[in-house]
């Protein structure tokens, strides 16, 4: 049975590698950080009992700053392959802790390294690098592919752009079987609730269900390509079995704005809705709503009560064009990557790799996913189950 060892198995990607894994009859060794609350939802489902026999799954503290956990874990751990997907993975966050996140992005990368290397595995451990196409930044090309060169434009990405580096370094410095995936931006009904397609699913799906009224944003003039974080997995779990290392591009080749997201995101579940004035004025209204649509996709009930809400009392039409959407400079980021689109070529041709999902997919099993979990939110506040019980 191979070993693998997963750092950030609590987040997103964690979460699906560490299922695929699994799957592919691997013992999932996973590094998570202690936290003064439980942080292991995305992993509870697959969570093992210490107690039980024969178990797959294991956990164990650490943290990517630092050196002597990670090195103890690897010697304890003995993996085959070890995927670094562990970050502090916010751009936005990292202009406001851009040491922290040089500590754990890019030093982090190197500890782990260092540590194949000192503990003399670096014939045995094959190594996993969460690279991005936040490398490309300001782009010096369109599509960008694994030729395109690098220009970052946020702590995080410089961040980043270290690690890739010390990743080709240590492959070419001491043979290790390293390996970068450049990820473009993926998604699910799991992704963190402040990138921005979780924001914008979840602010719909609560707006539909009368629980908010507006969503605030930043940029939504740019463009993004965007995938299904499941078919990324399966990505990194490719290049890592191949033969060489090496350094891939992953992307579905289809760009999109974030105007187009909530565009697609509202129609989805019957909300026609427009864009009107520019910069920081712009505002999305609701101008329409198409209700065998949302009545099949969110409710009877919620469809009378949103009309009510929504619809003027006398000539029943959309009260001013109801504005739901606002521009919130506090979401700007001091520099801003405007358009990012990739070409997996290489990877289609050499890992058989394809997405199964394009944008419209995703979107689909995103919105219904909030959908459904907006419900349960609110019924456990109507049981009074949700008010903090502490502080009541
Ligand atoms: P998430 O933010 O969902 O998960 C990040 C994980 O890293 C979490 O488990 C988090 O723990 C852990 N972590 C953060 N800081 C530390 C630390 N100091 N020590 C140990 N663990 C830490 O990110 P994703 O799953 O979306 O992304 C996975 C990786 O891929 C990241 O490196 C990201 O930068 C990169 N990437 C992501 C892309 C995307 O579109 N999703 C695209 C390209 C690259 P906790 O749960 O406790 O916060
Ligand atoms: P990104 O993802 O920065 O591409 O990094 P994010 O979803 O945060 O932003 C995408 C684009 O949307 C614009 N935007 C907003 N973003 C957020 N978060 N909130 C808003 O309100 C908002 N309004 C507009 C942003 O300015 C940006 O242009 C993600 C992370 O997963 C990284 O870890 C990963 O490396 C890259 O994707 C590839």
């Amino acid at each position: 049975m191979k070993k693998a060892l997963v750092t950030g198995i609590t987040g997103q990607d964690g979460a699906y590698l560490a299922e695929y894994l699994l799957k592919e009859n691997y013992q999932v060794h996973g590094i998570k950080r202690r936290a003064s609350l439980f942080n292991t939802d995305r992993i509870d489902h697959i969570f093992q009992d210490p107690h039980i026999e024969n178990r797959n799954f294991f956990l164990y503290n650490g943290d990517m700053t630092d050196s002597m956990n990670l090195t103890r874990i690897i010697q304890e751990v003995q993996p085959d392959e070890i995927y670094n997907l562990a970050a502090q993975s916010h751009v936005q966050v990292s202009f406001e802790t851009p040491e922290y996140t040089a500590n754990a992005n890019a030093i982090g990368a190197l500890r782990i390294l260092e540590a194949i290397r000192l503990l003399k595995l670096t014939e045995k451990t094959r190594f996993y690098q969460a690279s991005t196409s936040e490398l490309y930044g300001l782009v010096q090309e369109v599509p960008q592919k694994e030729t395109t060169s690098f220009y970052p434009r946020s702590p995080y990405a410089v961040a980043k752009l270290y690690a890739y580096w010390i990743t080709v370094n240590y492959r070419e410095a001491y043979g290790i079987h390293a390996s970068n995936g450049i990820l473009f931006n993926h998604e699910s009904p799991i992704r963190g609730e402040t990138f921005v397609t979780r924001k914008i699913t979840r602010a719909i799906a609560r707006i539909a269900l009368g629980m908010q009224k507006k969503i605030y944003m930043g940029n939504i003039s740019s463009q993004r390509d965007w995938g299904h974080a499941i078919d990324y997995v399966k990505a990194m779990y490719l290049i890592v079995q191949q033969d060489r290392p090496d350094d891939y591009v992953i992307a579905t080749g289809i760009t999109a704005t974030i105007r187009d997201f909530i565009q697609k995101t509202c129609k989805e579940i019957g909300l026609i809705i427009n864009f009107i004035g520019e910069g920081i004025n712009e505002k999305g209204t609701i101008v329409e709503v198409d209700e065998r649509k949302f009545a099949e996709a969110v409710g009877e009930k919620y469809l009378n009560r949103f009309l009510k809400e929504s619809l003027h009392p006398n000539n029943k039409k959309m009260e001013n064009n109801r504005v739901f959407l606002e521009i919130d400079k506090r979401y700007f980021r001091p520099t801003e990557v405007e358009l990012l689109v990739g070409d997996a070529s290489k990877a289609k041709i050499k890992l058989k790799w394809e997405p199964t999902y394009d944008l419209d997919g995703l979107i689909k099993e995103m919105i219904h996913a909030d959908i459904k979990l907006m419900k349960k939110e609110e019924y456990l506040r109507q049981g009074g189950f949700y008010i903090n019980q502490y502080f009541e």
